[in-house]
């Protein structure tokens, strides 16, 4: 339908597949229909605030690479593509899909930028306790870990050849140092993320062909970083920090002291990535645009698909208009799958 094809056109494309399949085990697809796969599959991520920008992906078609460094070369050439001195352009590069006899390359990491986690021996995690499983593996892929709190993973490729990792260069994708405009003594925790995420561990389907890496990148919403990976106890945990240093009273829940601490975290990633020129937005501003977005789909009758938990922000979510909305969560393809 999105292709603009009438009947007879869609009868003769479905003629031509039906044959390649019996001819090949798969079939093709040609640009314009991966093109426009990958935006409904971005379009269809019921998990995606921002699914209403679809139409302004780009995508590099790289479906005749398959190789470990054939892999890894593209992969920094899509950091290359995506950051403009700040500004983020939302991109995918497709790698060779998944066909009868060969499983198609896949990234290991779940993002293309991961800091290491490293165990220690008191039960605790030295830097990103999400990432300790990969940076294991890395170690044992012969990576020399350091012992940093934010130290670049390499980025470990299963390809037609084998298994690789390199270490990706920074400058397409570099670090923005935390710091808050009212309360100098922030920035001395030295706390630091990237610029922005390239999500590499999901498969991404359009008409039954599997596309195994089919890295993906788009902006940040600030609570992801400020609320979930510095505020998560499971993550970098820092409220309990934060808390102290704002000379709240931690010792009762009752004192808001996590809620407090929330917020002034929020405030300096806002802040840090307007001060180092890196786009990123507010929760406010995207759960604004995206009801913008619901509404007027459904005035043209159409249907939002979304998950309302993965919709509504980590913080302040009554303050916001998707709060009240509800949505429905059903999955249609294309679109992005784990596993
Ligand atoms: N919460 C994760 C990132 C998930 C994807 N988020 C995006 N995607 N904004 C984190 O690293 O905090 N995107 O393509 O823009």
């Amino acid at each position: 339908m999105e292709l603009g094809w009438d009947t007879a056109r869609y009868r003769q494309r479905r003629t031509e597949v039906l044959a390649e399949i019996a001819r090949t085990g798969t079939y093709a697809h040609t640009l314009p229909e991966l093109e426009i796969g990958a935006k409904l599959a971005w379009r269809n991520h019921t998990r995606c605030i921002g699914q209403l920008y679809w139409r302004t992906l780009v995508v590099r078609d790289r479906r005749e690479v398959h190789t470990v460094d054939g892999v890894l070369d593209e992969l920094e050439r899509h950091q290359e593509a995506v950051y403009q001195d700040g500004a983020i352009r939302p991109t995918i590069t497709v790698f060779a899909p998944e066909g009868p006899t060969t499983p198609g390359p896949q990234i290991v990491n779940a993002q293309l930028v991961r800091y290491a986690g490293y165990r220690q021996p008191d039960g605790g995690v030295r830097g990103d306790p999400a990432n300790t499983g990969l940076t294991e593996e890395l170690v044992a892929a012969g990576w020399q870990p350091r012992s940093g709190q934010f130290d670049r993973l390499p980025v470990l490729v299963r390809g037609s050849d084998g298994e690789g990792w390199r270490e990706l260069d920074p400058t397409s994708c570099p670090d923005v140092p935390l710091s808050h405009p009212d309360h100098d003594w922030l920035a001395d925790f030295g706390l630091r993320w990237y610029a922005y995420p390239t999500v590499s561990d999901m498969r991404m389907e359009i008409g039954g062909v599997s596309y195994p890496a089919a890295p993906f990148t788009g902006w940040y919403v600030g609570a992801e970083i400020g609320a979930r990976n510095f505020g998560d106890v499971e993550r970098y945990n820092m409220l309990p920090a934060v808390a102290k240093s704002l000379g709240l009273d931690t010792s009762e829940d009752r004192t808001l002291w996590k809620d407090r601490a929330l917020i002034e975290l929020n405030a300096a990633v806002l802040s840090s990535y307007a001060a180092a020129g890196v786009h990123l937005v507010d929760h406010h501003t995207m759960t604004d645009q995206f009801h913008r977005y619901t509404q007027a789909r459904r005035r043209s009758g159409e249907v939002v698909h979304a998950e309302w938990s993965w919709i509504v922000p980590p913080i302040t979510a009554s303050a916001t208009p998707v709060y009240r909305e509800s949505y429905d969560p059903s999955v249609l393809r294309p679109n992005f799958f784990r596993g």
